[in-house]
Formats: C-alpha cells, sequence, structure tokens
C-alpha cells in the first residue's frame, strides 16, 4: 500500500474500539479526498465498520455539467422495466439475467459502451475512469475489468431520477444474482461506487442500512409488488447521505440502500460495482 493512511488508521482504531464495547460506532462516513483514500478504507468498509467513504469533489463542476446535460439528450436513454421511474443510459448486467439474448448484447457491446462512457465527459477524464486509476493505485494486486464468463464486463452506467422517482429499499450482490456462477461466489462482498453529476432540489437522499439479508429473509420483507423491501419491516436507515455535485460515494451494496424520491430536478449519477475477494485478489469492477 503505497498511500499515506493515517487518518484512516485512527478512524478505524476509534470504530474498532467502539465494536470491542459493544457501542454504535459513531462515525458512518468518511470523508477521503482522491489523493487520501487508501486500501485500508475499502476493506474497512467491506467489513462494515463504517457505512460510506465520501471524496467530495472528486469529478469537477465543468465536467458534472457535461456529463449531466450530454446523459439528458442520450440516444440510449431508457426506463428500467422493473423500476420505470428510472431512466438510465446504458444496460446493467443483471439485467441480462435468464435473458440469454440479453446477455448476448451485453458482452457484445462491451467496448463500444466503454467508449461511449469515455464520450459523455470527453475531453474531461470521465470519473468513472479516473476511479479505474486510482483503484488500480491503491489496491496491493491493483483493479481490473470482472469476467465471470472469462470475458471482460462493462462498467459504468448513468441513472437519472427525475421528479417523483425514487429507489426502493434493496440489495444489488452479483452473487446472489447469478447462484450457479463459480466465479461470481467467490466474491466477499460488493461496492457500489456512485458520482452525481447533477443533484435534485429536493429529496434524492441516498439512505443506508447495516442489515444485509439473505434471500429468504429479503423475500420475506418484500413489497410483493415490487423488487424493494417495504420501510414498514425494516429499521430506519442507520445513515442518510445528501449528495452535492462531484461528490464520489462508496458503499456496501450488499445491505439495504435506497433513494429517497425525489421533490424537484434530475438527480443524475454515474456509477459501477466493486467486487471484493480479500486483499490477495485484485479488485474488479462491472455494471
Ligand atoms: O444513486 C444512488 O444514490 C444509489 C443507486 C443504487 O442503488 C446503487 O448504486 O446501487
Ligand atoms: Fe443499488
Amino acid at each position: 500500500m503505497s498511500r499515506g493512511c493515517g487518518d484512516s488508521e485512527k478512524n478505524m482504531n476509534s470504530t474498532l474500539k467502539n465494536l470491542e464495547t459493544g457501542v454504535e460506532p459513531k462515525c458512518l462516513i468518511i470523508e477521503r479526498s482522491a489523493e487520501s483514500l487508501c486500501a485500508e478504507d475499502i476493506i474497512a468498509l467491506c467489513r462494515g465498520q463504517f457505512l460510506a467513504v465520501r471524496i467530495s469533489g472528486f469529478c469537477p463542476p465543468t465536467t458534472c455539467q457535461v456529463i449531466a446535460s450530454r446523459l439528458l439528450e442520450h440516444p440510449q436513454l431508457s426506463f428500467y422495466p422493473h423500476a420505470p421511474s428510472i431512466a438510465h443510459v446504458f444496460d446493467a448486467f443483471y439485467e441480462g439475467y435468464q435473458n440469454p439474448k440479453k446477455r448476448e448484447k451485453y458482452y457484445e457491446g462491451v467496448a463500444a459502451r466503454n467508449h461511449a462512457l469515455r464520450m459523455l465527459s470527453w475531453p474531461h477524464l470521465n470519473p468513472m475512469n479516473h476511479l479505474q486509476l486510482l483503484l488500480d493505485e491503491i489496491w496491493p494486486l491493483g483493479a481490473r475489468r470482472e469476467q465471470i464468463h472469462d470475458c471482460p464486463m462493462a462498467f459504468g452506467l448513468a441513472q437519472i431520477f427525475s421528479e417523483g422517482a425514487c429507489a426502493l429499499p434493496h440489495q444489488d450482490f452479483l452473487r446472489m444474482d447469478e447462484p450457479d456462477n463459480v466465479r461470481a461466489q467467490t466474491m466477499l462482498t460488493q461496492i457500489t461506487a456512485i458520482v452525481y453529476t447533477s443533484i435534485a432540489s429536493g429529496g434524492g437522499q441516498l439512505q443506508l442500512w447495516h442489515e444485509h439479508f439473505n434471500h429468504q429473509e429479503f423475500e420475506a420483507r418484500r413489497d410483493p409488488a415490487s423488487y424493494g423491501v417495504d420501510y414498514a419491516k425494516i429499521p430506519p436507515p442507520a445513515l442518510t447521505i445528501t449528495p452535492d455535485i462531484g461528490d464520489l460515494i462508496l458503499a456496501d451494496s450488499t445491505k439495504v440502500h435506497a433513494v429517497t424520491r425525489i421533490d424537484e430536478g434530475n438527480r443524475i449519477a454515474l456509477n459501477c460495482f466493486l467486487g471484493f475477494r480479500g486483499i490477495s485478489e485484485p479488485l474488479t469492477y462491472w455494471s
């Protein structure tokens, strides 16, 4: 680990002390910069020592503006069939589960789509590519594209929440989505990495819970008419984050998380997932 991690060690130690004494850790989010983020922060997040890492100003305002305006007019903008209030540009891998045609299309389109992602911010550095470089530098064995089917996956997709849109409490875990895939089963946990290029003028907060539910527990709490769990069947969120333009947020996506209803404006973010298989394996990324 080549970067100075003084702050992170201090933070981890005090959080550990809290865990030993059984006192709820007070610090559920840690603030970092692109310069100070280090491997220990990722490990501590995967261990559940805090719920989120925030890097303010990860993407400069001018780049955010360029990306947001290009996304709103993007020819590939469409709505999720399971969550019709959320628009997206580029497909999520999980949408192709048990749909061989969709999956084939996903893999065929990887190179073109990674190029299109870079073009979203061109000639500025795309924050997803910035993250790619940063993770490769800080992680002992570097970071690379996930390849659960022996071919590299795409990464980076955009989500647009307009007025009235929300994301119900849910979990994202490739290991649970792909129960028959051997490589997916080696993943210990998964992180969502989100860069906000436009924010709502009200609502649109990111809610995070400590809880992770297995399939049965999740189904028992799921609202049968939707993909998400019923707020009434889970405790209140442990942490609510109001994102700012340019923020990068990292959070454990295998734990329950949600986005509150947008009151006004467009909330536009780029995101990807990170796969963690322990310190002696590379980090991976995909969308
Ligand atoms: O846009 C967000 O804040 C969260 C979206 C989400 O559910 C995720 O990135 O897994
Ligand atoms: Fe999610």
